[in-house]
């Protein structure tokens, strides 16, 4: 597959940052953690993929603008782009020795995403998309999946833990959920799980709380990949309240609706 130059810099830089990432995650327990907030932690490896990343990128494209998780918004001379980076999603798998996590780098023009890239460096499956021009993991074009029915469906999710908020309604949508579902999946990287929902892997995913460089890559590959994704209010622009509902056409409505369902009083 020919891939144009913008994601030839992308892979190019993901590429490189998941070496540092694999030799790290190799001796996990020499790495230096400390603490963000409640059950927040980053390490020296989340900094070190973060830090190859932003050198490459801005090697590649000067003057580009940047939001990063470890170093926030970065302004560049170029007010059209803006790279949106998570270096290590998945930073407490990585840290407990469980091989899923990602690099997420998605390329902004005009506030809108152009191009999207998740990578795991130890499964070395990649993941791409362009906006019109379809997703891939590795050469293969990738399809939502078909099943329409939350009976038929593998859902995956992301769990609220300390230092995330009040969980009450979190509760509740489970709840709901669990009720239809074939089965319902916590991976713990929210960038692999809209991986897998543009793979067809899982059929529907959602989760609170995250921030742009969650999901950016992850929005346009489903996308691409002919998924439907917004907030749990159904806006398209993810980036206002955090929360996100993704899947095919069907099981995207029926998420909608199912989450929503008032609690019942057995
Ligand atoms: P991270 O590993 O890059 O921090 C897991 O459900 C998802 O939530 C992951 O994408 C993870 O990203 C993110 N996450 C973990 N801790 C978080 C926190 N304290 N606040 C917001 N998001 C968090
Ligand atoms: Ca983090
Ligand atoms: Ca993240
Ligand atoms: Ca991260």
């Amino acid at each position: 597959m020919a891939r144009s130059a913008i994601l030839n810099v992308m892979v190019a830089a993901a590429a490189k940052a998941g070496r540092s990432l694999a030799r790290d995650f190799g001796e996990v327990q020499n790495l230096q953690v400390s603490l963000k907030g409640p059950g927040d932690y980053v390490s020296q490896a989340d900094k070190k993929a973060e830090d190859i990343i932003y050198s490459e990128l801005s090697r590649a494209r000067p003057g580009y603008g940047f939001l990063m998780e470890e170093r926030g918004e970065v302004k560049g001379e170029d007010e059209q782009h803006r790279w949106i980076v998570d270096p290590l999603d998945g930073t407490t798998n990585f840290l407990h020795g469980i091989p899923l996590f990602a690099i997420s780098i998605a390329l902004e023009r005009q506030g809108k995403i152009q191009a999207g890239l998740i990578y795991n460096p130890i499964t070395d499956e990649l993941y791409t998309a362009e906006r019109g021009g379809g997703a891939f993991l590795n050469d293969r074009r990738l399809r939502v999946a078909a099943r329409s029915r939350l009976a038929d469906s593998v859902i995956g999710t992301g769990v609220p833990h300390l230092g995330r908020g009040h969980h009450g309604f979190y509760l509740v949508e489970l709840r709901n959920v669990m009720a239809e579902v074939s089965g319902i999946r916590r991976m713990g990287s929210a960038a692999l799980d809209l991986a897998y929902v543009a793979a067809g892997r899982m059929d529907g995913y959602w989760e609170d709380s995250l921030n742009a460089w969650d999901v950016a890559a992850g929005m346009l590959l489903i996308r691409e990949a002919g998924g439907f994704c917004s907030t749990k209010e159904g806006k398209q622009d993810i980036f206002e309240t955090g929360s996100i509902v993704a899947g095919n056409e069907a099981i995207h409505g029926a998420l909608l609706k199912t989450i929503k369902k008032p609690v019942k009083t057995a």
